[in-house]
């Protein structure tokens, strides 16, 4: 099997980064934005065909909960594909003719390290925040959304804290600061998560409808119903709080509020059986579905901008 089809420590992970970056750098460029709590480097890899001009980017994160491991592996795995095939996938060569990819494979690097070594269903970040009795927030309750309403909490021991006040998580600040900083041209933001097989779009902080939840949810159905017919498989869609639960500080909608129209939550393999467990064969799998997904945000972003 390959790196692909396995998951990996995460020091694995960063000498797997400096070396597909060495390998290519007419494609790949590493960005450090920031460090977590604990103080781990937090590496974003710039994915940008050499000589093109782009019109625009997309933002990608993985591992914004710890125990959900097939959302690194997929960042890598599309990092992996898009270096092997950008010049022979036609729908991957006409969006990386016109954009450009900010791909962060692990956001909360402290918690993916403690489900290797210490906890597997570990969720949350490890910060410590004083007279907390409890470590770690959830990093998606920590965004400037809708912050600590209902669908969080404020008990720093529940899996949803949602941290003492917005982008009080090393790890949000640095994402949220460089998103704030690139908002010009970032045109979709899409946060990999498992499991229940769903893409989701703003909101989730509220019940109301975005502005733009028709053509979101055509470009959702889309996405569902082209893994249905490609792959056999079944993703609902819709907005957060009607397809999922209301859940306030997430980072899709926040970056929606920011003006990223096209916002979404990937929710890859499986519904259930395996659920944030799913073995490594089932990996190469879950990755085609997302990628697909990728694929026609993507291929409707360069239609549109
Ligand atoms: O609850 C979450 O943060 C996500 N589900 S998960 O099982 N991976 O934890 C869903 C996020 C949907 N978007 C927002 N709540 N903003
Ligand atoms: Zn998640």
């Amino acid at each position: 099997r390959s790196h692909y089809e396995n998951y990996h420590p995460l020091e694995e992970i960063f000498s797997w980064m400096s070396e597909i970056t060495g390998k290519n750098p007419h494609l790949l460029q590493q960005i450090l934005i920031g460090s977590s709590s604990e103080k781990r480097p937090l590496y974003v890899l710039k994915l940008s065909v050499k000589g093109v001009t782009p019109k625009a980017a997309i933002w990608i994160d993985c591992g914004i909960h710890a125990r959900e491991w097939i959302s690194p592996a997929f960042c890598q795995w599309f990092l992996g594909y898009a270096v092997e095939h950008y010049q022979s996938d036609p729908d991957l060569s006409a969006i990386l003719n016109k954009l450009e990819f900010y791909v962060l494979p692990v956001m909360n690097v402290d918690g993916y390290e403690y489900t290797r070594t210490t906890d597997r269903m570990w969720r949350k970040n490890r910060s410590q925040h004083e007279g907390n009795f409890c470590k770690g927030t959830d990093l998606n309750r920590n965004f400037d959304a809708g912050w600590c309403g209902a669908g969080a909490s404020s008990d720093p021991c529940a899996q949803t804290y949602c941290g003492p006040f917005p982008e009080s998580e090393p790890e949000v600040r640095a994402v949220a600061d460089f998103i704030r900083k690139n908002k010009e041209s970032i045109k979709g933001y899409i946060s990999i998560h498992s499991y229940s097989q769903m893409v989701l779009f703003p909101y989730s902080y509220k019940t109301e409808r975005a502005k733009d939840h028709r053509e979101l949810m055509v470009l959702a159905k889309k996405a569902s119903d082209a893994i249905r017919v490609g792959y056999q498989n079944k993703f609902g869609f819709g907005p957060g709080a009607e397809t999922i639960y209301l859940a306030p500080g997430g980072s899709d909608d926040w970056a929606y509020d920011l003006g990223i129209k096209y916002s979404f939550t990937l929710e890859l393999q499986d519904r259930g059986r395996y659920g944030f467990l799913l073995p490594p064969y089932l990996i190469r799998a879950a990755c085609l579905e997302a990628y697909l997904t990728v694929k026609i945000i993507a291929l409707h972003i360069v239609e549109k901008t």
